[in-house]
């Protein structure tokens, strides 16, 4: 996809494809023979849906990088290095009515626009307009109607609030399954604790996707985590655990696939640990620091593997019925698309400003208390 000098980190800007990274992604696929199945079983449209939400959710942070520059807001959590892991697993989820709940977090904005939310509303919801989820009331933003729990900010609250959604899902009989993603820092918290050993003694169709991006705010994973990687931590309560590539939306999206199969058969919690890099700060405002913290070996490390650009290496090679430049130029056409697509959303969340803006009264309705 096109780089943006203003915006993207460094290493995206000179970002040059590696053949043996992709080649890499698409072997890690082959060596594991049930998601090798479940890749070989997707159509072209249903590879192309996950580059085009991995590309709405980098253009959803531009944008919203792009109104910090500006001024038009002082701050915003981006996700930038880390779509694979939000797009590939909410892909594998039912969309509504009916379908499945998803529990996005700092780093899953993209889960909102991939359940359906458009990305209007969710650059509203960033402007605090009445025409956001939340109606300007909340930054942490929903839609019970799509199936996206808003968040809390108390990092780790939302394990036990999709686990709740899974209890309900199993009493009512439901064919329904609940995920959410927590980050390495947040498994320090209690109650993601209490929500896991509750999910694994009540086998919860519930699917925990551990997101380690080596980093909570300033600390960094071997400053707060003793134990080797999450896949025998989880395994600590019971709950199948797989590792996954979060750099690679396949591996990232066969896992998760077959770990909500497992839960609709009964034979939940499942968790997916998921390695990757932060490639930018906590938020907007500390970019610098973040780069200070890790040094630049390491962002060049995890640079070379930006998830969008391996992901067209591997789609080129993926859709080899199909010439190579032909796959290119469609993959242009869905980012010229998506570019389309966000800019409205921009227009239209600037014009809500004025159009819809919140009135002191707006706070008292719809309150419990
Ligand atoms: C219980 C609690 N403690 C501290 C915070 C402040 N806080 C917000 S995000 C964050 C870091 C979370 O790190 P991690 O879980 O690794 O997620 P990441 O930001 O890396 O995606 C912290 C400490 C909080 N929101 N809630
Ligand atoms: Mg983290």
């Amino acid at each position: 996809m096109q780089r943006y000098a203003a915006y993207d980190p460094p290493e995206y800007v000179d970002w040059k494809p590696e053949p043996e990274l992709a080649e890499a992604c698409l072997a890690a696929i082959r060596a594991d023979t049930e998601r090798e199945a479940i890749i070989a079983g997707l159509s072209a449209d249903r590879l192309l849906d996950l580059y085009r939400g991995m590309v709405r959710f980098r253009l959803h942070d531009i944008a919203l990088k792009r109104w910090v520059r500006q001024g038009v807001i002082s701050k915003a959590w981006l996700a930038t290095g880390e779509e694979a892991v939000t797009i590939g697993a909410v892909h594998a989820l039912r969309r509504h009515p009916g379908g499945d709940v998803v529990g996005p977090m700092i780093r899953n904005a993209g889960a909102c626009h991939e359940m359906g939310m458009p990305v209007r509303a969710m650059l509203c919801s960033y402007l605090g307009t009445a025409g956001s989820p939340c109606e300007g009331r909340d930054l942490h933003f929903g839609d019970p109607q799509l199936g996206i729990v808003a968040p809390v900010s108390v990092v780790g609250g939302l394990c036990g609030v999709m686990g709740g959604y899974a209890l309900s899902f199993r009493y009512r009989a439901e064919d329904r399954v609940a995920l959410t993603w927590i980050g390495d820092g947040s498994t320090k918290s209690g109650e993601v604790h209490e929500a896991l050993n509750f999910a694994a003694v009540m086998r919860l169709p519930v699917v925990f996707v551990l997101q380690n991006n080596q980093v909570a705010l300033g600390t960094r994973l071997s400053q707060h985590h003793k134990a080797a990687g999450f896949t025998g931590w989880a395994k600590g309560y019971g709950i199948p655990c797989q590792a996954v590539d979060g750099n690679n939306v396949l591996d990232v999206y066969a896992a998760a696939v077959l770990a909500v199969r497992e839960c609709r058969a009964g034979r939940g919690p499942v968790a997916l640990a998921a390695e990757t890099f932060r490639m930018g700060g906590h938020a907007t405002h500390d970019e610098r620091e973040a780069r200070a913290t890790f040094g630049d070996e390491q962002f060049r490390y995890w640079g070379r593997r930006d998830p969008i650009g391996l992901y067209e290496e591997c789609l080129v090679r993926l859709m080899d019925d199909v010439p190579a430049d032909v796959t290119r130029e469609r993959l242009a056409g869905i980012e010229r698309e998506v570019l389309e697509e966000v800019e409205q959303a921009q227009r239209d969340a600037l014009a809500s400003r004025t159009a819809a803006e919140t009135t002191p009264s707006d706070e008292e309705s719809r309150c419990y208390a």
